[in-house]
């Protein structure tokens, strides 16, 4: 493939997914081995799985917190924070992944779409979330201290984005904003993500409907695949530094 034809007018939005951490040793989550392989997905991804169960989704996310000690971002996260230092404000990555490797390998310019697994929030008052590396492993849920120095009992949860759940206020809007002011100069490229959940999915179409041009890299053909302009089938990891080399 090609590297991208990324001229000095070219604004470019990357959308990834699990896959992009793959190569950093994080399971995704519908490959075999996959973090949901032998779980039902409204039982730890759903505020109804939650509500009846925080222990069980503590445990998930937990044993998700653990396993970050031991992974580092890949040359894939690496490509695209070297891209974003040469693009600087034509450049944006929304991300569904919740392991913050992105920042970790230097990017900026990040809009978490489905939250972030270091942060806490109540489940309960409105305080903001908060930066949260605990994995609960003493078998409680943990309790909002705010809540309950006014008295009430509420449990805290991962602030992360869950099905059914509507995603960060301004986060959408922060990408549509940028694809809407670039216009034709938009390119997309979309890395390591199976096309299944929405809104993300759709943000092809959002592109191509604004005359924008679509690249995929992906290990195997997503659901959305023939949506796409160009596809490149392979590792992020293996692809990237080739497809965004300056
Ligand atoms: C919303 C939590 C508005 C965080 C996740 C009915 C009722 C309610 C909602 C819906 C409904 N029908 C549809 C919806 C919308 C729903 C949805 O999309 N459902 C689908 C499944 C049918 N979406 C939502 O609810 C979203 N909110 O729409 O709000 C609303 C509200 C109410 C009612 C209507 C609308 C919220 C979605 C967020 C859900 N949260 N997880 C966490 O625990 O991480 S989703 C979960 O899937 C993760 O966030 C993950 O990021 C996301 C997507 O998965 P992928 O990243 O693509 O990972 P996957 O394993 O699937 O694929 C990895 C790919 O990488 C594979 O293709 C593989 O081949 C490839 N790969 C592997 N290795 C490599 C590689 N590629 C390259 N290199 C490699 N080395």
């Amino acid at each position: 493939m090609q590297p991208l034809p990324i001229t000095d007018r070219s604004h470019l939005l990357v959308l990834t997914g699990a896959g992009v951490s793959a190569e950093s040793g994080i399971p995704t989550f519908r490959d075999a081995g996959g973090l949901w392989e032998g779980k039902d997905v409204r039982e730890v991804a759903t505020w109804d799985g939650f509500a009846a169960d925080p222990l069980r989704v503590w445990r998930f996310y937990s044993e998700r917190r653990r396993a970050m000690a031991d992974v580092a971002p890949n040359a894939a996260h690496r490509a695209l924070a070297a891209l974003e230092a040469r693009l600087g404000d034509r450049f944006l990555l929304a991300t569904q992944n919740i392991d913050g490797l992105h920042q970790a390998a230097g990017s900026q310019r990040v809009v978490e779409l489905h939250g972030n697994l270091m942060r806490s929030r109540c489940s309960a008052c409105d305080r903001p979330p908060f930066e949260d590396r605990q994995a609960y492993r003493d078998g409680v849920a943990p309790l909002c201290g705010r809540c309950r120095a006014a008295g009430k009992d509420a449990v805290l949860r991962p602030d992360v984005v869950w099905f059914g759940e509507l995603l960060p206020p301004g986060a959408l809007a922060r990408v549509e904003t940028f694809g809407r002011a670039a216009g034709r100069e938009l390119l997309f490229l979309a890395v390591g993500t199976s096309g299944l959940v929405e809104p993300a999915a759709s943000l092809v179409d959002a592109v191509a409907r604004i005359g924008g041009r679509t690249w995929l890299v992906n290990a195997e053909p997503p659901a959305n695949a023939a949506r796409f302009d160009h596809v490149a089938l392979g590792a992020a990891g293996a692809l990237l530094p080739t497809l965004l080399a300056a």
